[in-house]
């Protein structure tokens, strides 16, 4: 099976040529941070209400950044940590269970044990809350991380929570001392909570309107949304002030998605059109930013990405050689892309077409196209959700040399043993 496997991504998903932003090794050496927004959804980018931005923080920092408006999600029931799941390893999350629950024990050739082997990066996570939630205390040790700070780690009373737990502004405040003490460079991913379902803040903390729908999670989504971004912006004041800012390099990203279906109605009122299909999947899409410190060129790029690129491309901004890897994604940057976007439940996302309930639609225009017309982006994306659903579920890659991208051994013969 890993031979098939391996085939399918020579030939389909590795690239040929190096991407025209050319951003190899731009990151080598920099302490690298991951901010994970919790249910920070793209609609909201460079979007108002009542005139008023609801991320003024990331809007201009977009100004000065890379940032991809066509990013998705591609998460299914373990949620965040299926997001993380991605990330590290570029392979999909399963269809029926956690990945970080059920198979937490597997073999895996994630980012961290990759950036640690060929650059000495350690990588760390930081989250307000408890770590055995998501199972994150075992799937960690598994991808390679070095270490992790939890909601044990933060100081706190009852008065300091909003929604789920402590809020962002002061999460980010303590982490930023904490990350003052953790090896360099490093790999230091930030998982934030004030945005999390049902989206419930004090009135006197919000610094923007609700908004006037029958929907009250959307209504009251506008408010922890921009509560975020005013963390993230006192986040980044505060790495200036220690000198942490210009050794950095900070990638800024939503998990999933935050306003399900249920609530089309009202977010049909908020863009101002009905929601088919075609809109639902386009509001999947989550932010993307890749700020670095120093550098000129800041750019919006609309490729079809997702969170399966995320792994490829990271690496190549390290410098990291990877060529015979398994993975399902590409750099971001390159024009050698495989085109599509896979989401978990068979819809799929490509340049040119987009599947979503049952009907193929033009990408461009969200006109219905002919017949057939996804078809070939449907099956290939079926093959890889199982393909890599093979590979979680048979551990394969204890039989997979990542060095010499070769099979190990016979997998049958190992299995009779
Ligand atoms: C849990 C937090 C939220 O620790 O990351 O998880 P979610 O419910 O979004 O998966
Ligand atoms: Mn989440």
């Amino acid at each position: 099976e890993m031979n098939e496997i391996d085939e399918y991504v020579e030939e389909n998903v590795r690239e040929e040529e190096k991407p025209p932003i050319d951003l190899s090794g731009v990151a080598e050496g920099k302490n690298i941070v991951y901010i994970a927004a919790e249910s920070m959804q793209d609609f909201v980018i460079n979007e108002d209400l009542n005139g008023e931005e609801i991320t003024p923080f990331l809007n201009s920092l977009i100004e000065e950044s890379y940032y991809f408006d066509n990013y998705y999600h591609q998460t299914a029931l373990g949620k965040t940590s299926d997001h993380e799941f991605l990330l590290d390893n570029s392979l999909y999350p399963l269809p029926n269970s956690a990945v970080f629950f059920t198979h937490a024990q597997n073999e895996y050739h994630a980012l961290p044990e990759i950036m640690s082997e060929k650059k000495g990066y350690k990588s760390y996570a930081f989250h307000a809350n408890n770590i055995s939630f998501w199972n994150r205390n075992v799937m960690y040790e598994t991808l390679g991380y070095e270490d992790w700070y939890d909601v044990e780690s933060y100081e706190f009373s009852k008065e300091d929570e909003i929604g789920w737990g402590l809020n962002d502004k002061m999460f980010f405040d303590q982490t930023v001392d904490m990350m003052k003490e953790i090896d360099e460079p490093h790999y230091a991913k930030l998982i934030t909570l004030t945005n999390h379902f049902p989206f419930e803040m004090p009135q006197e903390e919000a610094t923007i309107d609700q908004f006037d729908s029958r929907s009250v999670t959307l209504n009251q989504y506008f408010q922890t949304v921009r509560y975020t971004d005013e963390a993230i912006e006192r986040f980044f004041e505060k790495m200036k002030q220690e000198g942490l800012y210009e050794d950095t390099i900070f990638i800024i990203s939503g998990d999933h998605y935050g306003i399900s279906s249920y609530h089309n109605e009202s977010m049909g009122e908020f863009l101002g059109k009905e929601i088919t299909p075609y809109d639902e999947a386009k509001l999947q899409q989550v932010p993307f930013i890749i700020h670095i410190p120093g550098h000129d060129e800041s750019r919006t790029i609309s490729t079809v990405t997702g969170q399966v690129d995320y792994k490829p491309t990271l690496l190549n901004m390290l410098g990291i050689e990877n060529e015979k890897d398994i993975i399902f994604g590409n750099d971001m940057f390159s024009e050698e892309r495989k085109g599509f976007i896979a989401f978990r439940d068979g819809r799929v996302v490509g340049e040119e077409y987009i599947y979503a309930g049952n009907i193929c639609y033009d990408a461009e225009t969200g006109e219905e196209a002919e017949e057939g017309a996804c078809t070939e982006m449907k099956e290939q994306a079926a093959q890889e959700l199982n393909y890599s659903d093979e590979i979680i579920y048979g551990d394969l890659f204890r039989f997979y040399d990542f060095e010499k991208g070769e099979i190990l051994v016979d997998e049958e013969e190992d299995v009779e043993e």
